[in-house]
């Protein structure tokens, strides 16, 4: 079977580029809202039939080429005995490293309900359609477990960092090799393809992010079975060292221009890199955006187009008609 988003990983050519949103399933969308009035977050995460219901409501609509499974990256932390409450974001206790090192390793039979979300996904889009699992980065889960909850600059992190990286390092290590289980059962249960969410990495300076986070990314996604997109939005002051993550795939976010960031990562496919403000505009500025963004790939293997990061929750879903229309048109 061949599924356009995994050839383009694979830089091999397609018959059309390849098209996703990351966010896709969410507050955007009238029908989440609808399921979302009757299941808080957690609810609708851990109910498989739900959660699967969710991934599949942009697909229905859309027909993208890849099919995100709606979790988030905080779920696993939970099956670590990490309580949460989601406000819309996670908010829970601050952590300290020591703490976070001193987590219970992650059991897999905990998250059995996104296994199960990713068998009934599998089994309910098109066969062409590939399969997206997910998780967060070591040092973006660390920063939310630090903090609390997200922040404005993660002070309290980077303080953290600089105070006793050794004990960074720690934390970093035990949440690597949670998240590399986490990863590997998805594409066991039939993901397709892995993406890691490196969000807040963009707030650490270069020889932190190479010393830290760097290699705590590496170490969770080295020898999956798979093709494994790598995201830090924000982090174009450290594209040229992502580059030795040596995974298949990088999303960049709009920052940084197409074509630019492959003379930086090298010969790997890329995965973005709309602005999510361009959705809030109209068609026209759309179809203008997707043409722009074609031609810094005109001639290329590996592209698959995204936006630069997650959708805007006010976008307008005819909007998102038009974006993957443009695409494909
Ligand atoms: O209905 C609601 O109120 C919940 C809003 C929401 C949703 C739809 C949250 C809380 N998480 C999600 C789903 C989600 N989160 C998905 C699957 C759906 C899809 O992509 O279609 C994914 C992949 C994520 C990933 C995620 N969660 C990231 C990485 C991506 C990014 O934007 O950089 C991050 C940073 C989070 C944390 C988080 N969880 C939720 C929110 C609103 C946030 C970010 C805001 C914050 O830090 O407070």
């Amino acid at each position: 079977m061949v599924r356009p988003l995994i050839e383009a990983l694979r830089m091999r050519p397609v018959a059309r580029r390849p098209v996703w949103i990351m966010r896709q399933a969410g507050r955007y969308l009238p029908e989440y809202r609808e399921l979302r009035a009757r299941h808080s977050f957690q609810e609708a995460v851990s109910t498989p039939q739900v959660a699967a219901e969710i991934t599949l409501q942009p697909i229905r609509r859309f027909g993208m080429d890849g099919a995100v499974i709606f979790a988030d990256i905080m779920t696993p932390l939970e099956a670590m005995g990490v309580e949460m409450t989601f406000d819309p974001g996670p908010r829970l206790r601050p952590h300290t490293l020591a703490e976070v090192a001193a987590l219970e390793p992650l059991d897999i039979d905990r998250v059995g309900f996104v296994t199960e979300t990713i068998r009934r996904v599998r089994s309910g889009v098109p066969d062409e359609t590939a399969v997206i699992g997910f998780a967060g980065a070591p040092l973006t889960l660390l920063a939310y477990l630090v903090e609390g909850g997200g922040s404005k600059d993660f002070m309290r992190l980077r303080g953290q960092l600089r105070a006793d990286p050794a004990a960074a390092r720690a934390a970093l290590t035990a949440l690597a090799a949670a998240m590399k289980s986490y990863l590997a059962m998805q594409l066991d249960a039939g993901a397709d393809v892995v993406q890691l969410f490196d969000s807040w990495a963009g707030v650490l300076d270069r020889d932190t992010y190479r010393d830290l986070a760097l290699p705590a990314a590496s170490t969770t996604l080295g020898g999956l079975d798979a093709p494994r997109i790598y995201f830090a939005p924000g982090s174009g002051h450290t594209l040229d060292l992502q580059a030795a993550i040596g995974v298949e795939g990088y999303a960049v976010d709009w920052r940084v221009p197409l074509d630019e960031a492959w003379a930086r990562l090298g010969d790997v496919a890329i995965q973005g890199n709309i602005d999510p403000a361009v959705l809030l505009a109209d068609p026209d500025a759309i179809r203008k955006a997707v043409s722009d963004l074609l031609a810094r790939s005109a001639g290329r293997d590996g592209h698959i187009v995204n936006l630069g990061h997650g959708i805007d929750r006010h976008t307008p879903p005819e909007n998102v008609a038009a974006f993957v229309e443009a695409v494909r048109s």
